[in-house]
C-alpha cells in the first residue's frame, strides 16, 4: 500500500517553501512505504465484563476492513486493574492485552498507546460499539492523507432525552470546534507521542486537552482534525442508569464553580471512579 500523506504537505507546507522552518526533519506521515500500513486499535477497560465481548466483536468485525485495503492492525485492551473477567475476556477474543495499575483513563489509553506498533492509534471505549461504515470513514480520511487527528459524534443506546439533549449538544460543539470525543479518537502515532499523549494530571475530559494540542499541531503542519458525523458511534448510558440526575448536576456545578479544578482530583470526578458499573 503506497500512501503518501504527510511528508509531502509538510515539505510543501507554506512556512517551510518560504524557509521559515529549517534543517528540520519531518515528524510524521508516511512516504511511499513498503511495509503495510498498520493500526493499532487500542481500549481502555476497567471491570468492562459485561460490555467488552460486545464490543470487542464489532471492533474486530469493522476492522476487517483493513486487511481489504492491503492495511495490517492489531488489537490491544489495557485492563486497568479490573476485579472482574475483562483481561480473560479480552484474551479469548483475541486481543493483546496490557496492565495498567494505576486507576485513570487517560493513563489507561496511554499504556495502549505504548504498547502499540502501528503508524495510526485508533482509540475506541469498551462501552461502544462502532459500526462498518464509521471505520471505512476513518480509513477512508486517513488514505486521503490530509488528516493528522480525527473524532465522531456520538448517540446514545436506549430512550433517554434529557441525556440525548446532551449530546446532541456536544456533538454540535465537537463538530463546530473540532473537540474529539474521547470514546473514539483516531491519531497519528507519532504526533500523538509528540503532543505527549493524554494528560496524567486529568481524570475526565483528557481528550478536551489533547483535542487542543492537536489542533495546535495539525495547524503547525497543515494538517486537519476531523469529526466524522455519518455513522455516529453507539456508546453505553450506563452513567444515566448507575447515577441520579442530582449527581450529575452536581458534578458539573462543582466544575463550573471550581474552574474545572475537579477534573484533576479522582474523588471529584466519583462518577467515573468510584466503581460502579
Ligand atoms: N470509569 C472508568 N473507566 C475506565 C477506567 N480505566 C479505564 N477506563 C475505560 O475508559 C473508558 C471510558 O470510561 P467510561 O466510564 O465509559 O467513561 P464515559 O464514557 O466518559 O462515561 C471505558 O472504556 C472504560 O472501561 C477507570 O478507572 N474508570
Ligand atoms: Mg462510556
Amino acid at each position: 500500500m503506497t500512501v503518501l500523506s504527510g511528508f509531502t504537505r509538510y515539505a510543501l507546507h507554506p512556512s517551510r517553501r518560504a524557509g521559515i522552518i529549517e534543517g528540520d526533519e519531518p515528524r510524521f506521515g508516511h512516504v511511499f512505504r513498503k511495509a503495510p500500513l498498520k493500526i493499532s486499535i487500542v481500549i481502555p477497560a476497567f471491570n468492562e465484563e459485561h460490555l467488552i465481548g460486545e464490543t470487542l466483536r464489532q471492533v474486530q468485525n469493522a476492522a476487517a476492513q483493513f486487511p481489504r485495503r492491503g492495511w495490517a492492525s492489531e488489537l490491544i485492551v489495557c485492563d486497568n486493574n479490573s476485579s472482574d473477567r475483562t483481561a480473560e475476556i479480552a484474551r479469548a477474543a483475541g486481543a493483546r492485552v496490557v496492565f495498567e495499575p494505576v486507576n485513570q483513563i487517560s493513563r489507561a489509553r496511554n499504556a495502549g498507546a505504548a504498547a502499540a506498533s502501528g503508524d495510526w492509534l485508533l482509540f475506541i471505549d469498551a462501552d461502544s460499539q462502532p459500526s462498518v461504515e464509521l471505520f471505512d470513514e476513518v480509513a477512508d480520511q486517513i488514505q486521503a492523507g490530509q488528516c493528522l487527528a480525527g473524532g465522531c459524534t456520538v448517540k446514545l443506546e436506549g430512550h433517554y432525552p434529557a441525556a440525548n439533549l446532551g449530546v446532541g449538544f456536544w456533538n454540535l460543539i465537537s463538530r463546530a470546534g473540532r473537540w474529539l470525543a474521547g470514546s473514539f479518537i483516531f491519531c497519528e502515532s507519532a504526533a500523538f507521542r509528540q503532543v505527549g499523549g493524554f494528560s496524567k494530571e486529568l481524570f475526565v475530559a483528557e481528550e478536551l486537552e489533547l483535542s487542543q494540542k492537536l489542533k495546535r499541531l495539525a495547524w503547525e503542519c497543515g494538517k486537519q482534525i476531523v469529526i466524522l458525523h455519518q455513522h455516529p458511534l453507539l456508546t453505553s448510558a450506563r452513567k444515566m442508569r448507575l447515577y441520579t440526575a442530582r449527581e450529575h448536576v452536581l458534578f458539573l456545578a462543582r466544575t463550573i464553580v471550581r474552574r474545572g479544578k475537579t477534573l484533576n482530583s479522582r474523588e471529584a470526578c466519583h462518577p467515573w471512579y468510584d466503581g460502579r458499573r
